[in-house]
């Protein structure tokens, strides 16, 4: 049985019905992917990526255990791209993943791509564009698989779909060498115009009184953590990230950048007034607030459409609700202690290139000529050797049902939601700000949650660590990130290369998906660096800029960028700079490194060159 979907009515909410039939189908969507334009703030018309010609897309749905086949048509003419379906663990189809040059080839202007795969988890989900820093661009929407042995069926009247997301007036290829760029050395990331709910403001859902509403809130958003609450109404968390859990009730929530959150809401018994809600960006993310800025949005519970629709009252403090406290519906107890531990210490530096790099463990990862998967499936026993998919891919690897655990320790200042491919995972220790680093002493077995929550995507404090584990029980290249689109340009990514013997023997990567690398010029056999011949040899992989000539500090980069600006008093700046962290006998040092700079400055357009040819359009 097929079902062909191309795209659904768009409603300002889209409300779905428990109707499905029962029995696996087969769902089928064609996506044709062309620029349209958007003006969802009202402020500012842009291009947009839509399907099918429009935009706000296509919510994605399903029942569990269907399988789903999007036929992608890239009509962009002048970008590739790709499709991920976040939170989905496409257990044996690890092809089907959708991240550029991790488990796929871009899909070049023209080309068409078909993904396959079946449902196997329910709950809220999202779709995006997984192909240089692209989705903000639009290429975003919710994916909502249901089912019919849902816990909580008969509990609730009617389902809403709702996103939050924040918006740029600017396409990200505008934005990204304005962000990546030595004029930028601290990193400050674009700072976006506008929040939106369904990809609009003053959004309007009407309810019924005495009724149950089921929401799933997804944050497709590029960088912007949201809180969210409704005026007068509290929320009835069943669903994180895919995973059911206890009820829980809060009355905010925060939802990072790639979370997701279900909850039931109780509407009044009586209809005399109409309630906002909103979704208000975290500030707290933003180097500075441009003038003018308003980080909320607004929309209305209707009860009466010819009541007011009131303006929220101002909060003066977010007391969100802490999901590290959630239980999962299905009591999954603590995994047992790790086979294997990987740290990983985040941090941000500034290289040669005088652009701020985000390193895990001091790589900042830069995209392999081949995607890592085809890496994996051509390289016979050596794909079991980490060198194979190159340093800058940051690649791990995993043996086959090997219980992993991960620790973060951020050593950053910003916050930052990270993000497994191909699993969720047992968050059993999370520290507030500026814990330092994890170490044994904090914790010890006995004191992990005995029912850890499980989620796909976890915040990380500034300063603070998380730990998580998870059972290697899906063979696969899952990638590992920050899911703001920013920190990703800046390399904050690891790639977990998991069971690669039992990768080769249970996968085949379909010839349309070969064809996009061969209609691209992307490589698709070999090593990470394209070899073919001999797998141990990296020669030619693509590499980060190089570091900073030793001594040299981001200050010493304001320094130079101040010179720049203002020749006549260049050297007094350069001095006063100079003269901040160290004492009267380094200055002079400091000045030379300041000169070497410069003239490693003059060299930059040749070193970027070199980047460049080693991976026309593909790097990172
Ligand atoms: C895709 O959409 C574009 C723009 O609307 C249209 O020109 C093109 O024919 C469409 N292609 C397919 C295969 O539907
Ligand atoms: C939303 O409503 C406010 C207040 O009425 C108005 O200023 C604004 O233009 C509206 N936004 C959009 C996108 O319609
Ligand atoms: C989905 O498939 C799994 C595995 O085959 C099965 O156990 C489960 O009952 C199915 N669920 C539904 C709702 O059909
Ligand atoms: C691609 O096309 C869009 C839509 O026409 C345009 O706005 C954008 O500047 C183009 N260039 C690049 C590099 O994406
Ligand atoms: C999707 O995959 C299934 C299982 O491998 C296969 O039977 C089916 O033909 C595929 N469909 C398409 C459209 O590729
Ligand atoms: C929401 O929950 C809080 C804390 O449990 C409670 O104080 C408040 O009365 C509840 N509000 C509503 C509308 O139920
Ligand atoms: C609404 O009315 C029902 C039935 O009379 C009652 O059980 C419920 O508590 C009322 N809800 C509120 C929010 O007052
Ligand atoms: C956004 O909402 C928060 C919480 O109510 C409030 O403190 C802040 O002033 C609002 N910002 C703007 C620009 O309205
Ligand atoms: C590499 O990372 C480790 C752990 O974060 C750190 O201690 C070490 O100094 C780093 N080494 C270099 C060369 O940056
Ligand atoms: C974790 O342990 C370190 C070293 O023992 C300690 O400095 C730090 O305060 C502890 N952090 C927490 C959150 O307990
Ligand atoms: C993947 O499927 C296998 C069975 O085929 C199962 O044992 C494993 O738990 C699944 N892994 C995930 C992450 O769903
Ligand atoms: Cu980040």
């Amino acid at each position: 049985m097929a079902t062909s979907l191309s795209f659904f009515p768009i409603l300002s909410v889209l409300l779905l019905t428990l109707s499905h039939a029962a029995g696996a189908a087969t769902i089928v969507y064609d996506f044709n992917i062309t620029w349209v334009r958007a003006n969802p703030d009202g402020l500012y018309e842009r291009p947009t990526i839509g399907i099918n010609g429009q935009w706000p897309l296509p919510i994605m749905t399903a029942n569990i255990n269907d399988t789903v086949v999007v036929n992608v048509i890239n009509q962009l003419g002048n970008q590739s791209t790709t499709l991920h379906f976040h939170g989905l663990f496409q257990n044996g189809t690890a092809e089907m993943d959708g991240a550029g040059l991790v488990g796929q080839c871009g899909i070049p202007p023209g080309s068409q791509f078909t993904y396959n795969f079946t449902v196997n988890q329910a709950g809220t989900y999202w779709y995006h564009s997984h192909y240089k820093g692209q989705y903000p661009d639009g290429l975003r929407a919710p994916f909502i698989v249901s089912d019919p042995n849902y816990p909580y069926k008969g509990q609730f009247d009617e389902e809403i779909v709702l996103s939050v997301s924040d918006w740029y007036h600017q396409e990200v290829q505008v934005l990204i060498p304005q962000f990546m760029n030595k004029d930028n050395p601290t990193g400050a990331e674009p700072v976006p115009q506008s929040a939106l709910l369904n990809d609009r403001q003053n959004l309007t859902i009407a309810v019924k009184p005495g009724k149950t509403y089921l929401f799933h809130v997804v944050n497709v958003g590029a960088f912007a953590g949201q809180y969210i609450w409704f005026e007068g109404h509290n929320m009835t968390i069943v669903e994180v990230d895919g995973v059911y859990t206890e009820k829980a009730e809060a009355e905010m929530i925060y939802l990072t950048t790639a979370q997701r959150c279900s909850f039931m809401i109780t509407t009044k018994n009586e209809t005399s007034t109409n309630y906002a809600f909103v979704g208000s960006m975290d500030t707290t993310l933003f180097d500075k607030i441009p003038k003018g800025l308003n980080w909320n949005v607004t929309g209305w519970l209707v009860y009466d459409s010819a009541q007011p629709m009131p303006a929220p009252a101002l909060v003066d403090q977010f007391n969100d609700f802490d999901d590290f406290a959630l239980i999962p519906y299905d009591q999954k107890p603590l995994l047992p202690e790790p086979d294997q531990t990987i740290t990983m210490d985040v941090v941000m530096n500034v290289l040669g290139d005088g652009k701020q790099y985000a390193f895990i463990s001091n790589i900042t990862y830069v995209s392999p000529k081949v995607p890592t998967l085809y890496t994996v499936m051509t390289t016979g026993e050596d794909a079991t050797n980490p060198t194979v998919y190159g340093e800058y891919s940051n690649s791990f690897i995993l043996g086959h049902n090997q219980i992993i655990e991960i620790v973060i320790n951020n050593r950053d200042t910003g916050k930052h939601p990270f993000h497994l491919h191909g699993h969720n995972f047992q968050t059993i220790a999370r520290s507030e700000f500026n814990a330092g680093d994890f170490s044994l002493g904090n914790s010890t077995e006995n004191s992990y949650p005995a029912i850890p929550m499980r989620r796909d995507t976890i915040l990380v404090n500034p300063g603070g660590y998380v730990v998580f584990r998870f059972a290697a029980d899906n063979p696969g290249v899952w990638l590992f990130h920050c899911h703001i689109e920013w920190h990703m340009d800046q390399g904050l990514i690891a790639t977990m290369v998991e069971a690669p013997l039992e990768i080769q023997k249970s996968i085949t990567i379909p010839q349309n998906h070969l064809d996009a690398c061969k209609a691209g010029n992307t490589l698709y056999e070999g090593n990470a660096a394209g070899n073919t011949v001999n797998f141990l040899d990296l020669t030619g992989e693509p590499v980060p800029p190089a570091p900073l000539p030793a001594g040299f500090t981001p200050r010493g980069i304001v320094a130079l960028v101040f010179s720049c600006i203002s020749a006549l008093i260049g050297m007094a700046v350069i001095a006063w700079y100079g003269s901040v962290d160290m004492g009267a006998a380094s200055k002079v040092a400091e000045q030379q490194r300041i000169a070497e700079m410069e003239q490693q400055e003059n060299q930059e357009v040749t070193t970027q060159a070199t980047t460049i040819v080693e991976a026309p359009e593909e790097v990172r």
